[in-house]
Parts: structure tokens; C-alpha cells; sequence
């Protein structure tokens, strides 16, 4: 049976997860969708050639009973409110990160998912989808480099809008190396601290940028993660672990070497949803087909908790200055592995 999905938010990702769930996945069709920009949800039906119910609440998409399950691709503050929505509803929900804003926040999912009594969210964390880190990570579990001691990362964005804080660095761009480095070290951090040095030109008064983020985790590896979001040069994502016999860097998105004009050149990526295309597809392939098998598998709201427990301590760590603890509660026995 296809699987009916209903979509709050057809922003610059809620369009592409209506394209790919549509037109590349299989087994799932789009039935309603709701922004509250409802001509732009109109617009990006049309540019798609899709049909689609249109509603101007989200609330309506949760519970429409034509929809199955529920895709939240809205503005980070709105997942909250649409995740707790669906589990109220009994239906399961693939949330786009953060969770939620605040550690509070995931927590309330959390719970209410526990009550519940069956996983019903996965969140859109799709680096560990990502065949470049998937590598990455069978290099450090097959022992290939010795136990991991040292990670250096970076997250850079070419650009962002005005509407970007520097709060966001955290909880709208660090937010995925919170998660995807917890899962290759299969570690949780213990301490962080950030450091903001000499502002780019290019950012505004409400955006410190770039900043350097440092972890200790509880096995005692240190991360350095420099979050810096007006690059200007492209989107480039790095990461290299550095381990007791030798060192392991994330594969560079392929492509083509070459030699002219007395230059040896290769392009550098621009955009997120060309960096990690075929990332979203397996992650919302894999949505798609654990819900209709029934057990959900993917980045789970305990990951998403985890990770925004760390967010709340970078926040700290940005006003402060000084080395922030990072407390994540025992992991629930609901969120062990089948
Ligand atoms: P966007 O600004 O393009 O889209 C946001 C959309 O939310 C807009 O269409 C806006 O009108 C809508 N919106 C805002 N408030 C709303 C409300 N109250 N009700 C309904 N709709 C509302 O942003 P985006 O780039 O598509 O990002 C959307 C979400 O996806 C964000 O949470 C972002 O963190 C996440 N995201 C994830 C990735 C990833 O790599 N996983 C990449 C990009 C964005
Ligand atoms: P966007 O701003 O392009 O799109 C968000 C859309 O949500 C907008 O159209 C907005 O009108 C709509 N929206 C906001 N509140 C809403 C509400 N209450 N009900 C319905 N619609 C609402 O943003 P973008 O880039 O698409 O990001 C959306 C989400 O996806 C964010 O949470 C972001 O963090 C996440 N994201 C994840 C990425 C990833 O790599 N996993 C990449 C980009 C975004
Ligand atoms: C965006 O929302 C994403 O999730 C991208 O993957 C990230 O690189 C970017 O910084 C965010 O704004």
C-alpha cells in the first residue's frame, strides 16, 4: 500500500522532500501540504506538476485522515509544536533538525513518544546516511586507525540571510556534527567550550562568524569543529580523525580534475541539497519504508534529544566563555536497538 504522506513547510527542503518523495522514492505519494506562506505552497505544487491538498494549518495536514504520516520541513522553532502534534495523533513523523529548539523541548517528544509506547519520529539527520561518512565510520570500527584521539571538523556555508543568529550556528548548523560525531565515535561529549575569533566582513551585527567549537567526550577525544557560514567560497564539509596508527579524512563529494589556463582545478559544492543529495534519499527511503514495515530505525527523537543537550551547552558556552558541562541523562531502555 502507498504510503500518504503530508508535508508542513515547502521552504527550500520541504520542496525538495516533496520532489524526491514524488518523483525518485518509492512507495510513498504526497497527498497535503500547509505553509504559512500558502501561495508559495501553491507555487511549489504547481512548479512541481503535482496535485496535493492545500491547507493553511498545520494542524489540518497532522490530521487530515487522508495522511499516513507527516513530514515537518517548517522553520526550526515549528517542529516542536508539529512533532507533538503527530505522536498526539498516533502517527509517525520524519522531523527536519533541531527537534526542537531547546533540550526541554526534544525532552517533551521524548516523553510523549515513551508514552505512547512505539517509536513514531525520526529526525532529519542524514549524515550518517551519507556514503562518505559511512566509510569513514567502517575505518574507525574495523580498528584500521587505532582508537580515534583527535577529530578537526568544519560545517561552511557560503552564505546565510540576515534572518541567521549567531544562537543559529549552534542549533541550526553545529547541530548535525552534534549528532554525526556521537555516532562515528559512538561517544557522547563531556565538556565544550567555543571561541569566537576575528569576525568576517561578510556577516552582520546579530552573527558572530566564524566560531570555533571544542569538545572533550567522555573516552577523552577532543573535537574542533569551526562553524564559519560566510565562507564565501562554497559549502564544504571536512572531517578528519586522527587515531593512534593513523589518520582518516571524510571523502570530497567527487569530481572532475582539471588541468587549464596553466591552473589544475576542482570544483568545490555550493549547496546543502546538492553536498548531500543522495543522503536525503536514502534517509527518507528508509522513512518511507520502516513505517510501512512498522519499526521505525533511523536518527531517533533520543538522538535528537542527545543532540540539542549539546546545543544547550554550546549556547552556554557562546555567553560564557568558559568550558561548559554537558549532562545527557541515561539513555531510556525504549531507544535500545531491536
Ligand atoms: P526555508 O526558509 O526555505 O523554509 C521554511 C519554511 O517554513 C518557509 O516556507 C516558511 O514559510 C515556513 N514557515 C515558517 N513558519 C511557519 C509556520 N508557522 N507554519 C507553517 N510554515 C511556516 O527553510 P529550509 O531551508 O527549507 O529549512 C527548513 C527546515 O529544514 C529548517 O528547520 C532547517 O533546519 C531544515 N533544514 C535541514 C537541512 C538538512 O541538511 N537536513 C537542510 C536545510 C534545512
Ligand atoms: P525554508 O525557510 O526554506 O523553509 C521552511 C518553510 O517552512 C517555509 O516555507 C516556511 O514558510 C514554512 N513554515 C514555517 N513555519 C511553518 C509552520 N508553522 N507551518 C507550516 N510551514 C511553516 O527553510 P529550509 O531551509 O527549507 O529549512 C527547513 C527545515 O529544514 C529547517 O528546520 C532546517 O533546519 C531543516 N533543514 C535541514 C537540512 C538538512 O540538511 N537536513 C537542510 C536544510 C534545512
Ligand atoms: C541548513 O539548515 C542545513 O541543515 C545545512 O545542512 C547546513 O549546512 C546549514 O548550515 C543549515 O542552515
Amino acid at each position: 500500500m502507498t504510503l500518504k504522506l503530508g508535508v508542513i513547510g515547502t521552504g527550500a527542503i520541504g520542496q525538495e522532500h516533496i520532489r524526491r518523495c514524488s518523483k525518485v522514492l518509492q512507495g510513498a505519494t504526497v497527498v497535503a501540504v500547509s505553509d504559512i506562506n500558502l501561495e508559495g505552497a501553491k507555487a511549489a505544487l504547481t512548479r512541481l506538476g503535482l496535485q496535493a491538498e492545500v491547507y493553511a494549518n498545520g494542524h489540518d495536514v497532522v490530521n487530515s485522515p487522508e495522511v499516513d504520516a507527516v513530514l515537518v520541513t517548517s522553520w526550526d522553532p515549528t517542529h516542536e509544536e508539529y512533532t507533538l502534534a503527530a505522536i498526539a495523533a498516533g502517527k509517525p513523523v520524519f522531523c527536519e533538525k533541531p527537534l526542537a529548539l531547546s533540550a526541554e523541548g526534544c525532552r517533551r517528544i521524548v516523553d510523549a513518544e515513551i508514552k505512547f509506547g512505539k517509536r513514531l519520529v525520526q529526525v532529519g539527520f542524514m549524515r550518517p546516511y551519507d556514503t562518505g561518512y559511512r566509510a569513514l565510520k567502517k575505518v574507525i570500527t574495523d580498528g584500521e586507525i587505532g582508537e580515534p584521539l583527535m577529530l578537526h571538523c568544519a560545517h561552511r556555508n557560503p552564505t546565510v540571510p540576515e534572518s541567521y543568529t549567531t544562537d543559529m550556528a549552534i542549533t541550526n548548523t553545529l547541530i548535525h556534527e552534534l549528532d554525526v560525531l556521537r555516532w562515528l565515535t559512538n561517544d557522547d561529549y563531556k565538556t565544550v567550550q567555543v571561541v569566537f575569533p576575528r569576525v568576517t566582513s561578510k556577516s552582520h551585527a546579530r552573527l558572530k562568524d566564524p566560531q570555533i567549537v571544542l569538545f572533550e567526550t567522555q573516552k577523552g577525544i577532543r573535537i574542533d569543529v569551526e562553524i564559519f557560514v560566510n565562507c564565501a567560497y562554497g559549502y564544504d564539509i571536512q572531517c578528519e580523525v586522527v587515531g593512534e596508527e593513523g589518520i582518516a579524512k571524510l571523502p570530497e563529494p567527487s569530481a572532475v580534475q582539471m588541468r587549464k589556463s596553466a591552473q589544475l582545478a576542482t570544483s568545490i559544492l555550493t549547496d546543502w541539497k546538492d553536498r548531500f543529495i543522495d543522503a536525503y534519499d536514502v534517509e527518507l527511503q528508509a522513512f518511507i519504508n520502516d513505517v510501512r514495515s512498522g519499526n521505525l530505525s533511523g536518527p531517533s527523537a533520543w538522538d535528537g534529544y542527545a543532540a540539542s543537550v549539546a546545543a544547550d551547552a554550546c549556547l552556554k558556552a557562546q555567553n560564557s566563555g568558559a568550558i561548559e558541562q554537558v549532562e545527557l541523562p541515561p539513555r531510556p531502555a525504549f531507544y535500545d536497538k531491536a
